[in-house]
């Protein structure tokens, strides 16, 4: 009730965009955070050999972006930026985490579900985490109250696994518990050195679905190595197959307990992570194996969040933004035939790599705004970042970012309405390695190492030469033709402004993120 009255309290706002007048119109909000999701991987972003009907029908209905980029090409820096509106490199711990990390944001810290929560709105964690749980100063009990983690960052509820389906623990966690524990067989982690006596992918490879590199050849749940050690836990072990029906589950059900609305659900699911291990009834649904099966399996759930919005009468006034966490990568640490029979599919589209690379196709992202009666059908070439949500969300709600937060992020909702087509001046897109910057029609991607795991999934280290490469992206969209030797003031401008935008974050200098080392210049 009280949050209610604080939502009536809020409503002068938005009248500049024509948006919401009263609590009552504020519209649902669910964003569908895809994971490994490239941009060519969609039936309305160019995949012919994967059906997504329901994907289509949003972009067809809704805002289909082309020049929409997560701010970094892994899973955990880019979640931590669309859920504070902050670029990933000022947190020198956003970086990839293992299953075990603590949390990595700061409870003060205002984030898109507190935010949202302030004017009212209920507020849900359906699926992959990623952000850590627990204090930094000590270890977490896994058996007893799991905090702090999304529920201190203003998700009221949560479901949701710790960190990735290829790591340990291999559990989902409702509203800070292990679902389906039994106290008698407790969960412990390590990512040190092996714990308990289950079997590793290392000492019984014959028990596995698909064979692992040797960072995912540890403990075995589900026929299937995982990275880091677990021991105990047995009967609250998730089941791969079924994971997207569960999580598909907990959504509807949120969904339904709110209809009355406002809700926000941030909804993140696990496609098209490793281990991908589609429910049987996806298998063969794509011509690329599991791995366009399991993008199917995605938009099949999508549709029926579609159709549940529809028959609850609450699709009218409920936004999607559905988008991808980072770009595509065929081979992620198992042999399931991705790489094989991917045939002539690009799943990064047009654009040059994937998956931990700071090109295009690391961070250039399917995004798509969906939002019967606001919004008109069309296509927009706007430059948006996920990190914008923040702001944007904050325009349409009327909601408050306390000074000094969600800096990076810019308040572009008529752009994500379709009504404007000013996005960002710039951008920076963070790779594993390096930061490039894209400002306007130009790419500038500083000397130095671009890792890259996109293309067939074998890492290849392309190495950037002084001055760096400049771009001219639409002449050039697959970064090919390096034109910093003919633009030299080009590349003075862009360069100066991404060591202004990374100013004095001593990630610049060391580049710490992730899988690389330091860049040699
Ligand atoms: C990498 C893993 C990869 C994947 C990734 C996280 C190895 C060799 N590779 O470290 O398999 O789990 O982390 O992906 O361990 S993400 O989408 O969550 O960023
Ligand atoms: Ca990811």
């Amino acid at each position: 009730m009280k949050t209610r009255l604080l939502a009536c309290l809020s409503v002068v706002f938005a009248t500049t965009l024509g948006l919401p007048v009263t609590a009552a119109d504020l519209p649902n909000i669910i964003i569908i955070y895809a994971d490994d999701v490239g941009y060519g991987d969609l039936g309305c972003y160019g995949a012919t050999a994967i059906d997504t009907p329901n994907l289509d029908r949003m972009a067809k209905e809704g805002v289909r972006f082309t020049s929409a980029y997560a701010t970094a090409s892994t899973c955990t820096p880019s979640r931590y930026s669309l859920l504070t509106g902050e670029y990933a490199f000022r947190n020198q711990n956003a970086k990839i985490l293992p299953g075990n990390a603590p949390l990595i944001i700061d409870t003060e810290k205002p984030t898109l579900a507190s935010m949202l929560k302030s004017v009212g709105y209920s507020t849900a964690l359906v699926g992959k985490w990623h952000l850590g749980l627990g204090f930094a100063d000590r270890p977490l009990d896994w058996n007893d109250d799991i905090t702090p983690g999304p529920r201190e960052l203003g998700f009221e509820y949560s479901f949701h696994m710790a960190a990735t389906g290829d790591r340990v623990p291999t559990v989902y966690i409702e509203d800070g518990k292990i679902v389906n524990l039994d106290p008698n067989d407790p969960v412990s982690v390590s990512y040190e050195h092996p714990i308990g006596s289950d079997p590793t992918g290392l000492s019984h490879p014959h028990l596995l679905r698909n064979q692992a590199d040797e960072q995912h050849a540890k403990t075995i749940v589900d026929r299937t190595s995982r990275i880091g050690y677990m021991s105990g836990g047995v009967s609250a072990r998730w089941t791969d197959e079924e994971m997207p029906d569960t999580f598909l589950g907990k959504a509807i059900d949120f969904i339904h307990d709110n209809t009355a609305g406002p809700f926000f659900l941030f909804y993140a699911v696990h496609e098209n992570h490793v281990p991908r291990v589609p429910h049987p009834r996806f298998l063969g649904s794509s011509g690329l194996g599991v791995r366009g099966d399991a993008v199917v399996q995605m938009d099949w759930g999508i549709g029926r969040i579609l159709e549940e919005l529809e028959e609850l009468g609450i699709a009218e006034n409920t936004l999607i933004v559905f988008s991808s966490d980072n770009g595509p990568v065929l081979y992620d640490g198992y042999y399931d035939g991705a790489i094989e029979q991917n045939g002539d599919h690009k799943p990064a589209g047009p654009w040059r790599g994937g998956k931990y690379s700071a090109w295009e196709g690391g961070t250039r992202m399917p995004f798509i705004t969906w939002w019967p009666a606001k919004i008109q059908p069309s296509r927009s070439d706007a430059l948006v970042s996920q990190v914008d949500l923040m702001a944007s969300l904050a325009e349409l709600t009327g909601a408050k970012i306390p000074a000094g937060h969600a800096q990076d992020s810019e308040a572009l909702m008529d752009v994500l309405l379709g009504k404007s087509d000013q996005g960002r001046p710039s951008l920076v897109q963070q790779g594993v390695d390096i930061k490039a910057i894209r400002a306007g029609d130009w790419k500038f991607v500083p000397p130095g190492r671009v890792r890259n795991r996109g293309g067939v999934g074998i890492i290849t280290n392309d190495i950037i030469p002084k001055p760096g490469a400049l771009y001219f992206l639409p002449e050039d969209p697959s970064e090919q033709n390096n034109l910093a030797r003919a633009y030299p003031e080009k590349v003075k401008e862009l360069s100066a402004l991404l060591s202004k935008t990374l100013d004095d974050v001593e990630a610049f200098k060391t580049q710490p993120d992730g899988l690389g080392g330091a860049v040699e210049n």
